[in-house]
């Protein structure tokens, strides 16, 4: 048994962790249990709200928005400068490929500090000149004020980076936080808390809440009476649970939820590139982002060529220990998740589905076997019917579907609650505007995927979510405005 803790951080200060409560931190690469997590009880949530409340009441609230910029970009440094502490730490949560974690999880940290620190600051407020029908006139402006105390409740895929995606746009607007990183996932929130202190953040902004959702942690903070908002990133159904807790109370709600994403390959793609981006598409982060194609529609005259060199790419992925450089790909996040994926390779077996490559568990040996490891894999043969096809996976897996024409495509990739995010490849420059506006998504990409600026709007429609976080868009959820009206 492991005496190793990942604790609480409530009021500037790391619990002590209480022995009766706790749940294993496990190593999805072998299944071994490396930490406990001390597991937030009721009374400790309220503690955080109380403190992320006092926060707000105090000194916090005196701050300039110059000056929240500054702290921002002070974390940002310091967490390059202790870069490979939360690369370890993200590595021993998730399993995946230490190079990958350096150079998206943490980097994409960073990133977010520095770019919240600009946006922030820089916020504008609405203001207009009124005409009176005598003459006179009237100003009117907006200020801005922070939404409050905002509960912060995010997934195990990209722990730091989505974390930080709303943490740091919360904090450089003036709110106090109270953050539930996912149960799978929690040693990073705990590290970011060590960071904002050195960083001289006062205690209470940030507070840190481990435990799970119904019955625990996730649950007591949506529905505690103290929070003035939450923004949620999460399967879909975990945010309709969410979006039922908080409605009593009439609080906003940012949520970012799953997806069911088409790529969309036209007979006038670039082949090189259009495969070289849908192995990142389909495969990366052992397919576990929001944004990862499931679809691949491709026109008929290139099918076959398109089917055999994916294939060929996801057979060159390695599987195998996050240290080694030649790994490109981890483990699934935990046990229950690959049952879930593996449900889908059967559910697509069944439905009569070639399965093109992979289909089942790897065996890796070296110490490996007991990780949640699961191979790469691609279908035809299935049509948007079949579940495999209609259901977010969250794996390594898509499906190839053919198509004859433009409607037909944008018809085929439309067809889905889901709205989060497309990708078209092709060379006709028209063409690729024209099909990405008709996609029903919230962030259509042409010949890329996953090039992200963080002025952009971000988020889903349908079932993949409500409101729009990235730039402005995040300083609007993160405040609230009074407008103030002069008649002059
Ligand atoms: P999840 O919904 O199971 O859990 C997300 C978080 O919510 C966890 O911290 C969990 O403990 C908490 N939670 C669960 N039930 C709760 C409740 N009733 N009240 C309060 N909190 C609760 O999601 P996951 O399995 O961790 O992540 C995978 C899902 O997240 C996928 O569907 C994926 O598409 C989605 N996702 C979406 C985006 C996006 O930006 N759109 C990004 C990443 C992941
Ligand atoms: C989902 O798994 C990925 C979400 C990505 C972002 O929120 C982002 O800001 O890039």
């Amino acid at each position: 048994m492991t005496d190793r803790w990942i604790r609480n951080a409530v009021a500037g200060r790391l619990v002590d962790p209480d022995e009766r409560r706790s749940f294993p931190a496990i190593d999805p690469t072998d299944g071994r249990v490396f930490a406990r997590v001390h597991e937030a009880d009721a009374d400790l949530v309220d503690r955080a709200v109380s403190a992320a409340r006092a926060a707000l009441d105090g000194p916090w609230s005196r701050w300039s928005a110059a000056a929240r910029a500054d702290l921002l970009r002070r974390v940002a440094d310091r967490i390059e400068q202790r870069a490979e502490e939360f690369v370890a730490a993200e590595v021993a949560d998730t399993g995946k490929p230490v190079a990958e974690a350096r150079r998206l999880d943490v980097a994409r940290a960073v990133a977010n500090f520095r770019a919240f620190a600009d946006i922030a600051s820089r916020a504008d407020q609405p203001s207009f000149l009124t005409e009176l029908p005598d003459g006179g006139q009237a100003l009117n402006y907006a200020v801005r004020s922070p939404l409050g105390v905002v509960a912060v409740i995010v997934p195990w895929n990209l722990p730091l980076l989505l974390l930080t995606w709303k943490v740091a746009p919360a904090l450089g607007c003036g709110n106090a936080v109270v953050v539930k990183p996912s149960e799978e996932t929690p040693s990073t929130a705990t590290l970011l808390a060590e960071v904002l202190t050195e960083c001289g953040l006062p205690a209470g902004a940030y507070n840190v809440v481990h435990g799970f959702g119904p019955g625990s942690a996730g649950d007591f903070l949506v529905r505690h009476p103290g929070i003035d908002g939450v923004t949620f990133t999460g399967s879909s159904a975990t945010g309709t649970a969410i979006m039922r807790s908080v409605a009593s109370r009439v609080r906003p709600v940012s949520f970012e939820l799953g997806g069911k994403n088409a790529a969309l390959v036209f007979d006038d793609a670039d082949l090189d590139l259009t495969i070289a981006g849908l192995t990142r598409s389909v495969f990366a982060n052992t397919g576990q982002v929001c944004l990862c194609t499931e679809r691949v529609y491709v026109q008929r005259s290139v099918f076959d060529d398109v089917a055999s060199r994916l294939v060929a790419a996801a057979q060159g992925l390695r599987l195998g220990r996050p240290e080694a450089a030649t790994t490109t790909t981890g483990p699934l996040i935990s046990a229950g998740h690959r049952d879930k994926v593996l449900s889908y390779y059967q559910a697509a077996a069944e439905a009569g589905a070639t399965v093109l490559t992979g289909g089942g568990v790897p065996t890796l040996g070296a110490g490996l076997d007991g990780g949640w490891w699961i191979e790469p894999t691609l279908w035809s043969g299935l049509t948007n019917a079949d579940r495999p096809v209609r259901d977010e996976i969250f794996g390594p897996a898509a499906v190839l579907i053919p198509f004859d024409t433009e409607d037909e495509a944008v018809t085929l990739a439309n067809d889905t609650e889901y709205g989060l995010a497309a990708a078209v490849w092709t060379t006709n420059l028209a063409r690729g505007h024209r099909v990405a506006q008709r996609m029903r998504v919230g962030v259509s990409w042409v010949n890329t995927w996953f090039l992200r600026d963080l002025r952009s709007p971000f988020g889903g429609r349908g079932l993949s979510g409500i409101g729009r976080e990235g730039g402005e868009f995040s300083v609007d959820f993160y405040t609230e405005l009074t407008n103030v009206c002069v008649q002059i």
